[in-house]
């Protein structure tokens, strides 16, 4: 084998074994390509070859096409002219699967005549996360082995499918006893010396069509009618189900060639450019410049939480799904009680919803238990603190931690405003101290934005952003401003809300527009569903700091003096019967009269002004945060506000949505507003700088070096 090579040809006998060696995760990329179909050809044509063994090196079998080559043009073989290849032989090929056989790389499987793989194996095609269908005849052959309704689920969703289900389900034809390369490879050399010794014919999955014939039409109709709304906005999950259905309706040629277009269609499509994006902003967000790679985290085995409330309940519920033993901390017996009903409360709602099994649940919550002692917890790894924002309460909460925990332990605020740095002065190891703000329902929402104290040790960030892997979230580093990133962008975005309100929007308009753009919930929804109070005390408390010569909108607060505090009061925003909201024609006036209380005078404003106002808005304070280090970089606003704010993922974020509209367009529109409307709006100099050299990323490059 060549140095380059990336496809390994050797003989055991008379069987082939092609290895793909192509780290870190096997993509196909064209140079696989290439080297498998003139292997794939050379071991048709060798009569002394009787069958071969695909497997991969390293820590996986092909995780799919290289996304990075997307768009790019490349001169050679297509994914799929190297499967055609591999399904045609008249060799018996057998596709050996560890780590996770993704995308282009089960599809190669599938297109193998034979699949075996370790008990640790997954697979699955993923391809609708980064916003294409599988287009190396995946969305043809799932169905014609597993049924349209299964395949739909899983390349709709792009879950992963693992190994012991995948036996059940036909998608692999035999699971080795051990987790090793070499018992893959042993399993998969005996598996082929039996195919051979017995003459078997090959199994080739574009013949099958038992499981496609005459499928009830019900099955694509329900599809669409259960996930579409989940679909709003998107194209790959509508074309997997238009792939399916001709799948079942018409011939492998007619169904290979329409996946063949849908697959183009949905590559060259502008949402899959922002998925993809997003793909790989995420990783690239574990990346802390200033952290050497060679920290590594230290092991968190045991974790403690202190407080049982909603959010303390739903971290305690993030650890314990993921095998994490948690102790939860409260004042009282009772406290803990309460706490326990309400993480009851969500596992049977779980159970009901059919996400979870009641044998799963029950097995999570017995890994949740309670105590009122603080030495009870003082050999946990980590902590959380998790009661609500009063700086008094966590420094007396810190000093009782930094007085009991063990010397290496992780002491975390979930706090989502306040200054880390004050929390961690209450312990005289503030480079053990970090933030882990989690995101409400904390054992479903997506983000972890960590944040860094000015005294947090390398160490300590690089275990906070390690627990987002284990938790199965995406993490982000933040700087320890108010609000940190994603709550100082909304702030900017809120208060422009708030000021097209008295210029003459109503509540309703503006989360109409926002919803049409593809937030799951307007802003204004939103806050009645938090509550009105929470923020209100928040703002009392900083009214003595506020700057008083800065545009104020009083709406939210007389709100609040009225006694309308959200949902909890059937009344906000909004007036509610139960959970179902109503414009408030009380509000509209108290709206109006308070615009003229300000002298302003209320004109008609359209949906597109209203997206652009607070989009633009977000998009110049997240330039401000990554200008002033408290993001690393822009795209980490994209990767928070996509995780965390629900900001939807095919525009790709709010930095990435502004690159493509044209930063400087985006820039002009900063300046008209700051020439308009004054306060809030002074361009940022990150902002300015991407607008002259046309991306975020020159920018960064620019203000870096000075
Ligand atoms: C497709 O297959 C289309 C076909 O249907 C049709 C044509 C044949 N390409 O996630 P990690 C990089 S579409 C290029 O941190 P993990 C990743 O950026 C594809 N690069 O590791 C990172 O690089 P870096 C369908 C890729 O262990 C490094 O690998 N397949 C690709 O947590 C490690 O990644 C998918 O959508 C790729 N396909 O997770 C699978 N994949 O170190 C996407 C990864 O420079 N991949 N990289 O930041 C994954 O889900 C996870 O990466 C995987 C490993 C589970 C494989």
């Amino acid at each position: 084998m060549s140095s380059d090579a990336v496809v390994e040809y050797r003989r055991e006998g008379d069987i082939a074994v092609l290895t793909i060696n192509n780290p870190p995760v096997n993509a196909l990329s064209m140079a696989v390509r290439t080297e498998l179909l003139t292997h794939v050809e050379k071991t048709d044509a060798d009569p002394d070859i009787k069958a071969v063994v695909l497997i991969c090196a390293g820590r996986t079998f092909v995780a799919g096409a290289d996304i990075r080559e997307f768009g790019k043009k490349l001169d050679g073989p297509s994914g799929r002219a190297s499967m055609e290849a591999v399904e045609a032989s008249e060799k018996p090929f057998i596709a050996a699967l560890h780590g996770t056989a993704l995308g282009g790389g089960f599809e190669l499987a599938l297109a193998a005549h034979y699949r075996i793989a370790v008990p640790s194996a997954r697979v699955g095609l993923p391809e609708v996360n980064i916003g294409v269908i599988p287009g190396a005849g995946g969305t043809q052959r799932l169905p014609r082995l597993v049924g349209p309704e299964a395949a739909l689920d899983m390349m709709t969703t792009g879950k992963h499918v693992a190994a012991d289900k995948a036996l059940a389900l036909g998608l692999v034809d035999e699971v080795v006893d051990q987790d090793t390369p070499e018992a893959l490879l042993e399993g998969a050399l005996a598996f082929a010396r039996r195919l051979i010794a017995e003459g078997a014919p090959l199994k080739r999955v574009r013949d099958l069509d038992d499981k496609i014939r005459d499928v009830d039409p019900a099955v694509f109709a329900r599809i669409r009618e259960t996930r579409g709304r989940k679909w709003k906005g998107l194209l790959a999950p509508w074309r997997i189900v238009e792939a399916v259905e001709t799948a079942c309706a018409s011939s492998w040629e007619e169904g290979y060639a329409f996946e063949d277009r849908a697959f183009h269609e949905c590559r060259d499509s502008p949402q899959r450019a922002a998925l993809s994006h997003l793909f790989f902003a995420e990783r690239q967000a574990t990346r802390i410049p200033d952290v050497p790679a060679d920290v590594k985290p230290l092991p968190v085995r045991s974790v403690a939480i202190i407080g049982a409330g909603t959010m303390g309940g739903g971290i305690a519920m993030a650890f314990a799904n993921h095998g994490i033993p948690v102790r939860q901390v409260e004042v009282s017996d009772e406290a803990l009680e309460r706490g326990r009903e309400i993480v009851h409360r969500n596992y049977d709602t779980s159970v009901e919803r059919g996400s979870m099994t009641r044998a799963t649940a029950d097995e999570n919550l017995q890994r949740i238990t309670g105590v009122t002692d603080y030495a009870d917890i003082a050999d946990c790894d980590l902590v959380i603190e998790a009661v609500f924002e009063d700086m008094a309460l966590k420094q007396d909460i810190f000093a009782k931690l930094d007085a009991v925990m063990k010397p290496d332990a992780v002491l975390a605020t979930n706090t989502s405003s306040l200054d880390i740095d004050q929390i961690a002065d209450a312990t005289r190891r503030p480079e053990s101290v970090v933030g882990t703000h989690f995101f409400s329902p904390a054992n479903v929402m997506k983000l972890l934005e960590c944040v860094r104290g000015a005294k947090s040790s390398p160490q300590t960030l690089t275990t906070a952003m390690s627990l987002a892997k284990r938790l199965d979230k995406v993490a982000v580093m933040a700087g320890n401003c108010d609000g940190f990133i994603g709550n100082r962008i909304l702030a900017a975005y809120g208060r422009q809300a708030d000021f097209m309100l008295e210029e003459g929007a109503t509540p309703s308009q503006i989360d109409n527009a926002l919803k049409a753009f593809g937030l799951p919930m307007g802003m204004y929804l939103m806050r009645d569903m938090a509550g009105l109070d929470v923020g209100w005390r928040i703002r009392k408390y900083r009214e003595q700091f506020r700057d008083k010569s800065q545009r104020y909108s009083p709406i939210a607060d007389r709100l609040c003096e009225m006694g309308r505090f959200g949902q909890k009061t059937s009344a906000g925003y909004y007036k509610y019967e139960g959970r179902n909201a109503q414009p408030d024609p009380e509000v509209e006036q108290l709206i109006s009269s308070i615009s003229q209380e300000l002298g302003i005078a209320r004109h008609s404003i359209s949906d597109q002004e209203i997206v652009d106002r607070v989009i633009i808005a977000m998009v110049n304070e997240g330039a401000r945060i990554v200008g002033e280090g408290y993001a690393i970089r822009a795209s980490d606003i994209d990767v928070t506000y996509a995780n965390g704010y629900g900001f939807p993922r095919y525009e790709g974020g709010p930095m990435f949505w502004a690159e493509r509209r044209g930063l400087a367009a985006v820039y002009d529109k900063v300046c008209a507003y700051n020439k308009e409307h004054k306060d809030f709006w002074e361009p940022a100099p990150l902002l300015k700088k991407a607008a002259e050299l046309g991306s975020w990323k020159a920018a960064e490059e620019a203000m870096a070096d000075g």
